[in-house]
């Protein structure tokens, strides 16, 4: 895969040093930031969601142990990330003891799993609790597929550049988790390293495709983030 990408424009990290913070922005400014592939992150850009109060791990536990087919969807058509755990599926995640889940014991040992979701039926639940973010264009696209990723404490996802098709958001739902990125190494005598940290109710921009990334959960808190494609 990495032979085979496509070199990276280098404009996306010439000359910036920091992700762009935005807040309450309307359209019509995000537009200028929309395509210029800059790390961006509106702070509270999802703070009206209801997904904000609804999504946890017994919400999502319930949905998928009650839709028909759900699980299988995610065997057959979706994608499951175990990350540093040894479950084997979204089914044995949900299968897990309640202490674990919640981490109300500290022998528990900590977990952190992702998952996309392209079942029809549990999309339209999904959405029921949140929206394309408000400031992006008006002929941009939700992608059909959720991504879900949630769990606790540690490293999230090691350092890695995503084969997607488009840039996408990601929407911190609960908890806090820093993403550090690294621009492509034929950008590195131009660009430089960035982080931050993404709390609850803000919306992060990277083009997964361009930036290498990796994540860190914070606090004791569960993270959980649910994001998109968008072109
Ligand atoms: O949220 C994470 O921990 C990693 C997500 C990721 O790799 C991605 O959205 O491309
Ligand atoms: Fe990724």
């Amino acid at each position: 895969m990495e032979v085979t990408r496509p070199i990276t424009n280098c404009q996306i990290c010439k000359n910036i040093n920091s992700f762009t913070v935005l807040e309450n922005v309307t359209k019509e400014q995000f537009s200028k930031y929309a395509y210029l592939g800059h790390p961006l992150l509106v702070r509270s850009g999802c703070k009206n969601w209801t997904a904000l109060n609804v999504f946890d791990f017994d919400f999502f536990k319930q949905l998928y142990n009650t839709t028909k087919g759900a699980y299988q969807s995610v065997e057959e058509e979706c994608q499951f990330f175990p990350f540093r755990t040894t479950f084997l599926s979204l089914q044995e995640v949900f299968n897990m003891s309640e202490s674990r889940a919640k981490m109300t014991s500290k022998d528990e040992e900590t977990w952190y799993i992702g998952w996309s979701n392209c079942n029809p039926d549990i999309s339209s639940v999904l959405r029921q609790h949140y929206s394309k973010p408000q400031f992006l264009p008006d002929d941009s696209e939700l992608s059909a597929i959720d991504w879900i990723f949630m769990g606790y404490q540690g490293t999230g996802a090691s350092m890695h550049l995503d084969y997607v098709r488009r840039p996408s958001w990601q929407a911190q739902i609960k908890g806090s988790k820093t993403w550090y990125l690294l621009p492509p190494p034929e950008c590195e005598d131009v660009c430089t390293p960035m982080n931050i940290t993404v709390h609850r109710g803000d919306i992060i921009l990277i083009d997964t495709n361009q930036w290498y990334h990796t994540t860190v959960i914070e606090g004791n808190e569960m993270s959980v983030t649910l994001g998109s494609e968008y072109d």
